[in-house]
């Protein structure tokens, strides 16, 4: 068979970083796009192109170059309290850059005879409010913050795009998927940071906002798995990726300081403004779809994703704390 090329848009973030690791060992050749801010930019890679979502005229250009045979979505401005900062930012990159990318390949479609799958990083935040629990397929979204607004239009555009000119155009509905590369700005990853550099003496307080707040979070490397399995289909179709099981931020904060052997009341303080306008309560996830149509099923429990982002964050605090 020949090798199959993927375009990987925001490549450097978590989940590209699993995906193009998922796609290189089945023996894809993989390209990425890179936004002008991201780490490691001015370094030669023949692989990478920098792209960003705002900007709709070079993506012609490296279909040209790339010749994919999938691309997966995965760039976003993609934290959900700086989309209340930002929000015209945030629906420009995050919804209008979804449907650049869908246009695009349409277009090159159409000029080169080329097919190209595509796959659409949505997101458990369109449901928002929940109107069901557990939410599946069919459950009304209620956005609740210029992210996930964002995220509802390019949901529907690629449904849109399916519809309309059908093309092979999927969407991920994937809950918290977390992982020893998450960005630091996120609660898990703040909270295993700040365990780590607590335990070697490098940090004294950490600042929450909602620690009620419920999420159902699995671990990235299973859920790009499923993002893949996805893009193998006869026909393209949207599926919820989750454990099913939900937690609170308190809970996930007990396991991580427990792991340490650290006492939380001393050190952790409520932020009120890391409060968000509007508040996503809770969220847990319903695949039953993904297991039976995908086959997929998690594999990392909750306990195990927090230890292991622990563990990795105290071997980082270590080095830290050494080369003072
Ligand atoms: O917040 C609460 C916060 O920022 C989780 C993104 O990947 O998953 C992510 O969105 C919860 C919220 O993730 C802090 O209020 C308390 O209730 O880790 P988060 P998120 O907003 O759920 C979805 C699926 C996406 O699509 C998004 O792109 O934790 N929380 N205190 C805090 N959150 C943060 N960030 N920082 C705090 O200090």
């Amino acid at each position: 068979m020949p090798t199959k090329s993927a375009l990987i848009t925001g490549i450097c973030g978590q989940d590209g970083r699993y995906l193009s690791e998922l796609l290189l060992s089945k023996g894809y050749e993989v390209h990425g796009t890179i936004a002008s801010r991201a780490p490691g930019v001015g370094e030669a890679d023949e692989n990478l192109f920098y792209w960003d979502l705002s900007d709709g005229t070079n993506l012609q250009q490296i279909f040209k170059e790339t010749q994919p045979d999938e691309v997966y979505n995965l760039a976003a401005q993609s934290h959900v309290r700086l989309s209340f900062e930002l929000p015209i930012h945030t629906a420009n990159v995050t919804g209008v850059g979804t449907l650049r990318v869908l246009e695009a390949i349409r277009q090159f479609q159409e000029t080169s005879g080329k097919q190209i799958r595509f796959y659409q990083a949505s997101s458990s935040e369109m449901f928002g409010q929940v109107k069901h629990s557990p939410q599946n397929e069919d459950t009304p979204f209620h956005p609740r913050s210029p992210y996930a607004c964002a995220k509802v239009f390019g949901f529907w555009q690629t449904v849109n795009y399916r519809e309309s000119y059908g093309m092979f155009a999927c969407n991920g509905i994937l809950f918290n998927h977390e992982s020893p590369f998450r960005g630091e700005a996120f609660v898990t990853r703040k909270i295993t940071r700040a365990a780590a550099r607590i335990k070697v003496g490098l940090q004294q307080k950490l600042k929450l906002g909602n620690t009620q707040a419920r999420r159902d979070w699995g671990f990235a490397g299973d859920y790009v798995d499923a993002m893949w399995k996805m893009m193998q289909q006869d026909e393209a179709d949207d599926f919820v990726v989750a454990t099913g099981v939900t937690h609170s931020v308190q809970d996930f904060l007990e396991i991580a300081f427990g792991h340490l052997d650290l006492d939380l009341e001393e050190v952790v303080e409520t932020d009120q403004s890391l409060f968000r306008p509007a508040e996503v309560d809770t969220l847990c996830g319903d695949a039953s779809k993904a297991r039976e149509k995908l086959g997929w099923e998690p594999k990392v429990s909750f306990e195990e994703l927090v230890r292991m982002m622990v563990d990795r964050d105290l071997k980082i605090a270590e080095r830290d704390a050494a080369s003072r």
